[in-house]
Parts: structure tokens; sequence; C-alpha cells
């Protein structure tokens, strides 16, 4: 566990939240382990902080597949939201799409596997098909996973936020379409963008803090924040944390990656 400390801008003060303490957090994909670490070192930070307003807790998506805690991970951010000093808010990423996708079609679950999600449905006990594109297996497969999902769960996935706007900032599962005005941005670009967002060098807004593509690294820009660090295959996940003074990145790790 290790923090790192990114110092104001000289030439301007930096984006503000408006007088909000806000923390986001980057892709989980299952690793309820590292969230567990993080959240217990932001709550820490947090309480050091005695902020005015209850601090904000962002999460930026792709909570399930690959790592084996997907269930875990979600009853972890649905807990934290009941009982916690944050107010919990969840956007979607493409990987809760998928799941939504195999609830309404079974046949989509030969794709879904390909990214991870037979993970996810061995975290909720339901044994993903031996053969991957057994749809028969697959169709199974769905009415065993939609018949056990619990219902808190599935409200979960099926209210989760694409965008989030506090002050000069924008939280979004994979980023913005550049030259797309914020508030006409497409689902699917907010959910599945890569290189053309990531090779622009903005602005775009707002200072946008996103996930979706792992870096090794946290990318703090001017005009973004990507807090990919691939958790699931890194044992690294990073959160930022933002307010009217400046940005911060806090990061979990584990003793070795994940085998
Ligand atoms: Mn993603």
């Amino acid at each position: 566990m290790f923090s790192r400390l990114f110092g104001q801008r000289k030439s301007a003060a930096p984006p503000s939240t408006d007088g909000r303490l806000v923390y986001a957090v980057g892709d989980i994909h299952g690793r309820s382990d590292l969230l567990g670490s993080l959240l217990r070192e932001l709550a820490r930070d947090a309480e050091a902080s005695a902020p005015a307003q209850a601090p904000l807790l962002v999460f930026l998506g792709d909570y399930v597949d690959r790592g084996p805690g997907s269930a875990e991970v979600v009853e972890t951010i649905l807990e934290t939201a009941r009982a916690s000093p944050f107010e919990v808010r969840a956007l979607k990423g493409n990987h809760e799409e998928a799941l939504l996708q195999f609830l309404d079609d079974a046949a989509f679950g030969v794709t879904w596997a390909e990214h991870g999600g037979s993970a996810t449905l061995a975290s909720y006990g339901v044994q993903p098909p031996a053969a991957r594109t057994d749809l028969e297996a697959w169709a199974r497969a769905r009415a065993e996973f939609d018949a056990g999902l619990p219902a808190h769960h599935r409200d979960f996935y099926s209210g989760l936020e694409l965008m989030l706007e506090v002050g000069d900032y924008a939280f979004v599962h994979a980023g913005v379409r550049p030259g797309v005005p914020l508030a006409r941005q497409a689902e699917k670009d907010l959910l599945w963008i890569r290189g053309e967002f990531l090779q622009a060098s903005g602005p775009f807004g707002k200072v946008i803090v996103h996930g979706h593509t792992p870096m090794e690294a946290p990318q703090v820009t001017r005009h973004r924040l990507g807090l990919d660090t691939g958790a699931y295959a890194t044992g690294v996940l990073t959160a930022a944390r933002l307010d009217d003074s400046g940005q911060k990145i806090i990061q979990a790790r584990a003793a070795r990656a994940a085998a």
C-alpha cells in the first residue's frame, strides 16, 4: 500500500470539486481482496480529512469478470453504500453491460466467456458450460444465473450510471469522444472508447476521470485521469483522491500478482 502526491499546478488553480472530497476507484474485475484493502485506506484518509460533507466515492465500472470475486465486489460496494461515511455512486462498465446482455440472451455467453464471464458465473455459484460453444449449456447457465441472482445485485447492475459530473470533473468508465459535448456522448463511447480518446490531448469539457484501458501507472494529465492499473493481472488497484486543493493517487497492492 502506498500513496503518491501530485503537487498542485503552478500555472493555475487545480480543477474544482465544488468543495467536495471525492474518491474515484478504477477497474476492480473481481479483486475483492484489493477492494477491501483500498476501502480501508480510503476510509482512513477520509477520517483524517474530516470533510464538512460526506465524501463522495465513485466507482468507475468493471466490477465483474476475470478475477475470482465478482459477486463479493458487488456485495462490498452495496455494503459500503448502506453503511459507511461515503456517499457511493457506481458507474457502468462494458463488463456490466455484458452481464446484462447475457441475462437477456443466453447465446451471448459464448462471447462473454472470452472476456472473463465464466469467473463471474462461478462467483455466483453457477457452473459455466464445459464447452464454450454449447448453446444448450449456456441456456441452462443463464436460467440458473437468472434464478439465483440476488435482487439487490440485479438492481445494482440495472441501476448503474453512465456519467457523473462534480465541479470541473466528469467521471465515466472508458472515456469520451473528442469534439462531442459531454451531454451528447453516446453510451457506446462512454463504455468502450479507447484510442480516439486516449490519443486526444483535450480539453474534453471537463477533466475526465476514467478507467477501462489498463496502464502500468495511473495516467494523470491536465485533461484526464486514467485509473485502470489492471488490478486483475497486476495486483494493483488504483484510486484518485480529489478536492479543491489538488489530486492524489492512492493504491492497494497485493503481496503478489494474481496466479
Ligand atoms: Mn472496461
